[in-house]
């Protein structure tokens, strides 16, 4: 039975361009949408962009054009975005759009109706850049927590919605739902938020102060309110309560979106749809949707990504340089879902040369090769007492395979993209140490091991032709020519991606060049020359990878028949450690004691002069050695801090 999928993005402000955060959030949309559709299920993914308010009037001003003709422009950049990356949303809203519009003055007037809207006065500090008021509690120094901007205070009469009212039923469906906002720490916030009391949602501001924004059915001296035009659009693409496609899809509904607009998804939505439930004679949670998966923000280089930075990379221009598939993969795998991540050309292309260019690349090129070159290019048929053995000559890739499958599943109903790439990659490399270990080119020459060859070629084969089907949510480019390469045609499923249905005879064509590497002189703008120290130059994670911690030296004595080597026993405050050190020449032991010196804390133990030693003392010495002093602080840390 197919089962249906309905996802969301947020829709973006058409005052910006596309950036990579908009493409990472749609990514996420694409794959996982693919991914079920592989499965079987009737699947789509909204997305679209919210063209109201404050911020696009100001922006189409500055531009000295309407608000529609910005909106026109910058909707259709984001849509050509999306196209440009092959990111198959199935519907794309405008909240300009008179569908939505109509959906959105619909619900007002439900909820006028109902009476859970009222007129009421307002003042507070106000956000032009966010489209919101700040509590006391929110703002820093005076200015909004995001933007650092100085905030406005305001005060005017406005509508309300009585969101305060929904606040005991939200906290009793967060906490019986756990995984209704996921992963758990953003859900552990909203269970923050809502220990204040909940404040009535101001939903309107005066047409005076701002003509761009919907209408409100019963007083058209106002306009929406960003938040009540902008939410609705996830059921207004839908038709609203009642239309088929909403009845059909609505129940399923599960948004993404970062943590910057997690309060308006968590709380004013749910309250909101609380709301209309009970308009239309329903329990509260009726209209509820099913999860609100949250992930954290991309840096660039280590950097909040700002237009004042001038680090914000266009949606699709790592793209343009590295090929889509290389793109997807690498914020796919290098972000955990839920927490921050760094983007850097660096990373991108050390993932796609090592990843994509070595692990499955090669793979895949390696594979088909053999297959063409020892059997002809027909996959031999599975020799029926073939002997797969963990231990024997030919290993059984079958729960290796079995095992990656499993996580992908398991990863994907949460979104864990990054674990079910892992898991895959597990598998790859699972089966280059199975070729590594196998020789087939060797085996092909020896008497009497046809079988054993057949074997061996029909695994190799196998496992492209289930890569081909499980990459292909993630990288669906190159997964499709891993399934052509096989000579796999139609939509792939996840329940062909069965170990063992590959048949005998299919024909298999070599398939190279599927990821090629990136070299460094490539990465480089063009026209800057090679600095010539390039190859002693490490990364800052390189750097990272080397522990230095303070220690204090408890003991010292010198080493039986050693000249240079003086035994020291150090505290890193949570342990004592012993380490040998070639500062004998320069330093007498009773020097030592009561030092705070600095060690590489992470260093493979050695042993010198037969004594076991666990780090390194670092110390400055001239070329010869002829001087030589040991780092100590400048002033007091404790010993175990670390030093970087
Ligand atoms: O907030 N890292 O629109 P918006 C990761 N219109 N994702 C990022 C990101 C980053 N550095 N920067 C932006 C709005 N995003 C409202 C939404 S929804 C009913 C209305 C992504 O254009 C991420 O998905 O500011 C974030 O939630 C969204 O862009 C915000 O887009």
């Amino acid at each position: 039975m197919s089962r249906v999928f309905y996802l969301t993005t947020p829709i973006y402000y058409v005052n910006d361009a596309p950036h990579l955060g908009h493409a990472y959030t749609t990514i996420v949309a694409d794959a996982m949408t693919r991914y079920r559709r592989l499965a079987g299920d009737e699947a789509f993914f909204l997305t679209g962009t919210d063209e109201h308010g404050d911020k696009i009037a100001q922006a189409a001003a500055r531009a000295g054009i309407s608000p529609q003709a910005l909106a026109d422009r910058n909707s259709a950049a984001f849509r050509a975005a999306w196209d440009a990356l092959g990111l198959g949303y199935g519907d794309y809203i405008r909240t300009t759009e008179p569908r939505h519009e109509r959906v959105v003055q619909a619900i007002l007037q439900q909820l006028w109706d109902a009476g859970e809207i009222y007129l009421g006065k307002y003042g507070g500090h106000y956000c032009f850049g966010c489209e919101r008021f700040y509590t006391e509690k929110e703002i820093v120094d005076g200015k909004c927590p995001d933007h650092l901007t100085p905030l406005t205070w305001i005060e005017e009469e406005n509508y309300f919605f009585k969101m305060s009212r929904y606040q005991a039923w939200l906290i009793d469906t967060v906490q019986r739902q756990p995984d209704l906002i996921r992963p758990e720490r953003y859900r552990n916030e909203v269970l923050g938020f809502l220990r204040d009391p909940l404040q009535d949602l101001s939903i309107s501001r005066p047409r005076t102060r701002l003509e761009w924004g919907i209408p409100l059915p019963f007083d058209d001296k106002y306009v929406t309110y960003v938040w009540f035009d902008a939410l609705i659009n996830y059921v207004s693409a839908l038709g609203g309560p009642g239309e088929p496609r909403f009845e059909k899809f609505w129940p399923v509904a599960q948004h993404v979106t970062a943590k910057d607009i997690l309060k308006p998804h968590a709380i004013y939505w749910p309250c909101m749809l609380a709301a209309l439930a009970k308009v239309h004679g329903k329990p509260p949670e009726a209209y509820l949707y099913r999860h609100l998966n949250v992930h954290g923000y991309w840096t660039i280089e280590g950097q909040k990504m700002s237009k004042s930075l001038g680090n914000v990379f266009a949606a699709v221009a790592p793209a343009e340089k590295y090929g889509t598939d290389a793109y997807r993969y690498f914020v796919l795998r290098e972000m955990v879902f839920g927490l921050d991540a760094d983007f850097s050309e660096a990373g991108l292309v050390g993932r796609l040369n090592a990843d994509l260019a070595n692990d499955l690349g090669n793979l895949v090129s390696r594979a088909t090769t053999l297959i063409v070159n020892l059997a002809g290019g027909n996959v031999p048929a599975l020799p029926a007492e073939a002997k797969f053995h963990p231990f024997g000559l030919i290993p059984d890739l079958r729960p290796e395979y079995e095992r990656a499958l499993a996580e992908v599943k398991r990863a994907m109903t949460e979104f864990g993209f990054h674990r079910a790439l892992g898991a895959m990659w597990e598998f790859i490399g699972a089966v280059n140490r199975f070729v590594d270990q196998t020789q087939p080119w060797l085996i092909a020459k020896q008497i009497g091991r046809r079988q054993d060859l057949d074997a061996v070629l029909y695994s190799l084969a196998e496992s492209l032709r289930v890569l081909g089907i499980l990459l292909s949510p993630y990288i669906p480019a190159a997964a499709a020519r891993i399934r052509e390469g096989l000579s796999q045609s139609g939509e792939p499923t996840l329940a062909d991606a069965e170990w063992g249905r590959l048949t005998s005879g299919t024909r298999v064509q070599k398939v190279s060049g599927l990821f090629p590497r990136v070299e460094d002189h490539e990465r480089r703008p063009a026209g800057t020359a090679k600095p010539d120290t390039t190859a002693g130059l490490i990364s800052i994670d390189d750097f990272g990878k080397i522990q230095l911690r303070v220690a204090e030296v408890v003991a010292a004595e010198a080493v039986p028949k050693s000249k240079k080597l003086l035994k020291l026993t150090v505290s890193l405050g949570s342990e004592q450690r012993t380490i040998v050190a070639g500062i004998a020449q320069h330093y007498a032991p009773a020097d030592l004691v009561g030092k705070k010196v600095v060690v590489v804390a992470n260093l493979e133990a050695a042993k010198l002069m037969g004594i076991p030693s666990q780090g390194m003392v670092l110390a400055g010495s001239t070329e010869d050695d002829g001087a030589l002093a040991v780092l100590t602080l400048d002033r007091d840390l404790p010993p175990g801090a670390r030093v970087r």
